[in-house]
């Protein structure tokens, strides 16, 4: 090991021991401040009991993700290197034993994940009237989300069709847009979710759960389990797609502009590889040796559209679970951080 391997563990470990001390500290104090409010004296039952104890764990948790991402800001400030990457400290799960079970909690980068509110923005025509070639008919985000869609195993060996895969996108872009107006071949507004059995009012607005993508026309109860976890609605279109945290599936979305296809599992891989602790502003991502390879070009003057793609994260999610006796209970929480301020925007237990 050397000598700044060790101290990094060091300094790890130390960091660890403060969390813990932290997260005990809170949550006696919650636990304090909620049992006078509930007067337990007079509350009989245990269940009761056991939720309130373990809202407490969940609170005292949310607190620690909050100071996690709070202290990663100012590093970040510090250090003039403004990233967010799975080597930092914020992405560390922690497990902590509770005097009634146990307590884990993680934070994942909400950034990490394709935001489907970035299908919204309609795709520019070219300049001087030309036809658009077929890749300009969408945006940035548009490919990367029919890409994704091709990457997922419809049953052992079976991927999506790339038509298929443009007009399920369609159907989303016309679920989040304001207009009536039908998107090319696959779309689908009021007309076609009326007359459904039970009818749907469409949304005609951003998502603000990923579920409603069970009601997208063309959407199976296999394809929406494949890309729940790769998939979130951010309040915000804009919000970037971190190359430092995505999976690996979401690796596969990157490939020349002109391309709706993604890019090979040996490419996505390589470029995976080379991401390694991560890039430090999106410049390097896209001049990387890797992804110069994959997505062509050469020289640095690759095909590469960075639009929507960044290094740094604003949104971030807290997955939190407790054991207080025999029960487990679970929550998300969706944390949005500005400069180096946190706050908490929502909770839930289904999905964001
Ligand atoms: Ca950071
Ligand atoms: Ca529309």
């Amino acid at each position: 090991m050397t000598q700044l391997q060790q101290t990094e563990r060091s300094k790890q470990a130390g960091v660890a021991l403060i969390l813990a001390l932290l997260v005990v500290a809170l949550v006696a104090a919650i636990a304090v401040e909620l049992s006078w409010k509930f007067d337990l004296s007079v509350t009989r039952s245990a269940n009761r009991w056991y939720g309130v104890q373990a809202d407490a764990y969940l609170l005292g948790a949310e607190e620690v993700g909050v100071f996690l991402l709070e202290t990663d800001a100012d590093e970040d400030s510090k250090d003039g290197i403004l990233s967010d990457t799975l080597t930092e400290i914020w992405a560390t799960p922690q497990q902590f034993p509770t005097d009634e079970g146990w307590l884990r909690a993680s934070l994942e980068d909400a950034q990490g994940r394709f935001n489907i509110n970035a299908l919204v923005k309609k795709a520019q025509k070219p300049n001087g009237n030309k036809t658009p070639a077929p890749w300009q008919k969408w945006t940035a985000a548009q490919r990367r989300f029919i890409r994704l869609l091709q990457t997922i195993e419809i049953e052992p060996e079976v991927y999506m069709d790339q038509q298929v895969a443009m007009s399920l996108t369609e159907a989303v872009i016309d679920w989040v847009d304001k207009d009536s107006k039908v998107t090319g071949f696959g779309g689908a507004e009021s007309d076609y979710y009326g007359q459904l059995e039970p009818p749907f009012v469409i949304a005609n607005r951003p998502m603000i759960s990923v579920s409603e993508l069970n009601i997208i026309r063309g959407m199976t109860p296999q394809l929406y389990q494949a890309l729940l976890p790769l998939v979130i609605a951010l309040p915000d279109e804009e919000a970037t797609l971190n190359v430092n945290t995505m999976p690996f599936e979401l690796i596969r979305t990157i490939n020349s502009k002109t391309e709706l296809y993604p890019s090979t599992v040996d490419d996505a891989q390589y470029i995976f590889e080379e991401r390694g602790a991560g890039f430090d502003d999106i410049e390097a991502f896209k001049t990387s040796g890797a992804v110069d390879q994959v997505v062509g070009g050469g020289g640095g003057n690759t095909n590469l559209d960075t639009d929507g793609l960044g290094v740094a994260s604003k949104y971030f999610l807290m997955l939190g679970d407790t054991a207080v006796g025999e029960t487990i209970r679970q929550r998300k929480t969706l944390l949005h951080r500005e400069g180096s301020k946190v706050t908490i925007l929502r909770r839930t237990d289904a999905n964001f």
